[in-house]
């Protein structure tokens, strides 16, 4: 009985399957963590999406920016954009049933026995991890609610920068989500900036990676995310694993053993 979490997939089934074969993943008593951003970008997003949602019962999936764009895009709140590789989940006729999959699917995914937590971007500095199940929650419901589609109508912006508690409606739902699923660097208190893209060591002034704030609520928990490709695996924290290693940009896909913490790759 092992779990393998996977980074960001971006529509690379192939590499995914060798990595399945590498481990002889075993569907009868082992569990696939995938850190989000399933699709886009790669050249089999439709085969890719279907391939998990047919093993759903083995996998346990977050969601990431690339996951909700997709919805957004199918539900007529955002337009295509040239690099992204969706048409043919979208013309599919079974689409519906994979984007109920992806709806119901979490922000956050926290396992108390095998003592770790998996997001796509990060946790902001000032959550503890309580306090981001919370959070996470509020989207959750939502998006598996019939509210969804004017969630993901108003989803989209870089507003507002900070957490507050006072936030109401589509301004709280969006802070949350743009945490969970874009965060790449932020100041102590959580204040995002979500310009930079670049490694660690070309942090905006005044800003810095969300999980190298010293007082960070969740320092002592064991983190698993994605997202950020121009980390390359490395993020200097010894329980926060940086699992995106740009596979659909050339490079290979990372998948890591929970129980042992072993590493495996397969190139892209
Ligand atoms: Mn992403």
């Amino acid at each position: 009985m092992a779990t393998y979490a996977v980074g960001d997939l971006q529509g690379c089934l192939e590499p995914l399957q060798c990595l399945m074969k590498k481990v002889q993943f075993n569907p009868d008593k082992d569990t696939l963590w995938l850190v989000g951003d399933l699709i886009n970008r790669g050249p089999q997003s439709l085969e890719t999406l279907q391939y998990l949602y047919d093993m759903r019962d083995n996998v346990v999936a977050v969601l990431g920016n690339h996951d909700l764009h997709l919805l957004a895009v199918a539900y007529g709140h955002r337009l295509p954009s040239d690099s992204d590789t969706l048409d043919d989940i979208l013309i599919t006729k079974h689409s519906e049933t994979l984007f109920d999959w992806l709806r119901q699917c979490p922000l956050i995914h926290h396992d108390s026995k095998l003592g770790f937590t998996m997001v796509h971007a990060g946790i902001p500095p000032q959550w503890s991890l309580r306090k981001a199940l919370k959070r996470a929650k509020e989207v959750e419901t939502v998006l598996k609610s019939d509210q969804f589609d004017h969630f993901l109508a108003k989803m989209y912006g870089n507003q507002p920068a900070i957490w507050s508690r006072y936030l109401k409606g589509p301004d709280r739902l969006r802070i949350i989500t743009n945490y969970f699923t874009r965060m790449r660097f932020c100041d102590s208190k959580g204040r995002l900036e979500l310009q930079a893209k670049s490694g660690i060591n070309n942090a905006p002034k005044g800003y810095a990676p969300w999980f190298s704030h010293p007082k960070r609520k969740t320092r002592k928990d064991k983190i698993i995310f994605g997202h950020w490709a121009a980390l390359e695996g490395y993020t200097g924290v010894d329980n926060v694993y940086a699992l995106d290693s740009g596979c659909v940009w050339g490079g290979h896909m990372t998948m890591f053993c929970l129980e042992d913490e072993q590493y495996y790759y397969c190139d892209c």
